[in-house]
């Protein structure tokens, strides 16, 4: 199976549809095309054809015919996309044709795989492809087509130009000490590489924004048996997600919905009530309830204002929780409750809801922001960018110049891994292209 075969897949979903898109890319689209659909149409323009069976001639189904010549394709070869009618039928047949005629099914994600291979684009923007295709809200579709329009390509290749950059002055200034080169170069590129290492680390310093919008938010409900933990959970999901009932210790298990606050997804997790439990079931509950307050983003600790806010709940009161006041309906919330002034709610005629969602809301943009800035989204940015960090301090502290540009070339490994582009070539490039060295 090589990387130059020609492939086809269904780009749209499976299933019945009014439409159902086939795509195919490689060296032999044309061919294949062209014995399929009587001929290639004119490039990037839709052409509606009947699309024949290359052993008997039978008509398999009109389709509108969309051929990509390379190399400004999606993937950078030659590529073509058939509309077909949306049946499982014709899209067995013609997926039948397509093989017959020396075509074979695409694994996941080799187009993307292939435009990134063919340098159409860098890897954080094949990932912004992934996330795109996966995104549930408003603000992770605008941070996904951010990054797959190369926000963070333009971002981290600037910063891996600049890199290279600095290590080719390095290297000249090695290689050519003898000759008539500015005497500073050392210098430059240690000032360099501190300028680049302070706007990384900026980038670095996002409060995990971007990880957080990809990931979604978790926000934990905590408080005692029958504080109304279930019936929060359900007036701020609309529907009846968890049993209710009057009797302490009704939820054992860890309850979720998912929601959209401010275009950001969260998903809300009722849990069991606090307490010393005798049953079994439930201190496994309860665990659970602490566990997933721990991974939390946000803890909304709730008291009953009817009765003395319990110890259990009251160590969960720190910074990251909001405290909650429910039932306010039975009685008048009390001002403080552990040094914190709560929000005065009520489950049940829905008192004070509005105003808890403008806090969830709040916090939400706070820890997740609305995708509209180029922060970095994944464990893997942060990892090479970290270590990119951590070799340019090497490079400032260096004193040898052998050192500094080794470490240098460690820094730009670390931003090609990020971004999968940069090889040895670029620098040799920038010091022909820089220093008039020779002829
Ligand atoms: N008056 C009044 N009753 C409420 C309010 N919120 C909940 N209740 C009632 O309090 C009782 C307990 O509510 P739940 O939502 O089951 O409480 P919980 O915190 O989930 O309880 P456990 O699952 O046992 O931990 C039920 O009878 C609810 O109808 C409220 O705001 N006002
Ligand atoms: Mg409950």
């Amino acid at each position: 199976m090589s990387a130059t075969d020609t492939v086809f897949a269904l780009a749209s979903g499976a299933g019945r549809g009014a439409i159902a898109v086939m795509r195919l890319s490689g060296a032999e689209t044309g061919a294949i095309v062209a014995r399929l659909a009587g001929g290639l149409p004119r490039a990037r323009h839709a052409s509606l054809r009947p699309l024949r069976d290359p052993a008997d001639g039978e008509v398999l189904d009109e389709a509108l015919v969309l051929w990509f010549p390379g190399p400004a394709s999606y993937t950078g070869e030659d590529s073509a996309e058939l509309h077909l009618h949306g049946g499982p039928a014709v899209m067995t047949a013609v997926g039948g044709a397509l093989a017959a005629l020396g075509a074979r099914p695409a694994e996941p994600g080799e187009f993307t795989r292939r435009a990134f291979l063919n340098g159409r684009m860098d890897l954080t923007a094949a990932e912004g492809v992934a996330d795109l295709i996966d995104a549930e809200t408003e603000a992770q579709r605008r941070q996904a087509l951010r990054q797959a329009d190369g926000a963070l390509a333009r971002l981290y290749g600037a910063w891996a130009d600049r890199l290279t950059r600095l290590l080719a002055h390095q290297e000249a200034a090695i290689e050519f000490a003898e000759d008539d080169l500015p005497t500073d170069l050392g210098d430059r590129a240690r000032d360099g590489a501190a300028a680049l290492r302070a706007e990384i680390a900026a980038h670095l310093a996002d409060g995990g924004r971007g990880e957080r919008l990809r990931e979604g938010l978790l926000v934990a409900i905590l408080g005692a048996p029958n504080a109304g933990k279930s019936s929060l959970l359900n007036a701020l999901a609309g529907r009846e997600a968890a049993i209710v009932s009057a009797r302490a210790g009704t939820t054992r298990d860890v309850v979720e919905v998912r929601l959209a606050l401010v275009g950001v997804p969260v998903t809300l997790a009722d849990t069991a009530g606090l307490r010393e439990a005798a049953d079994e079931i439930e201190q496994e509950g309860i665990r659970r309830a602490r566990r997933r307050a721990e991974e939390a983003d946000l803890v909304l600790a709730v008291f009953a204002a009817d009765v003395a806010p319990d110890p259990e709940t009251l160590a969960w009161v720190r910074p990251g929780a909001l405290v909650l006041a429910n039932k306010v309906d039975l009685a008048a919330a009390p001002a403080v409750i552990g040094g914190v002034a709560p929000l005065a709610i009520s489950a049940r005629t829905g008192q004070g809801l509005d105003a808890l969602r403008a806090h969830l809301a709040a916090a939400a943009t706070r820890l997740a922001g609305a995708g509209d800035a180029a922060l970095l989204t994944r464990p893997r940015h942060r990892a090479a960018l970290t270590e990119a960090v951590a070799w340019l301090a090497e490079a400032e502290a260096a004193s040898l110049p052998e050192l500094v540009s080794e470490t240098l070339r460690a820094a730009l490994r670390s931003l090609g891994r990020l971004t999968g582009r940069i090889g040895v070539e670029d620098i040799l490039d920038v010091v022909f292209r820089d220093f008039c060295i020779g002829k």
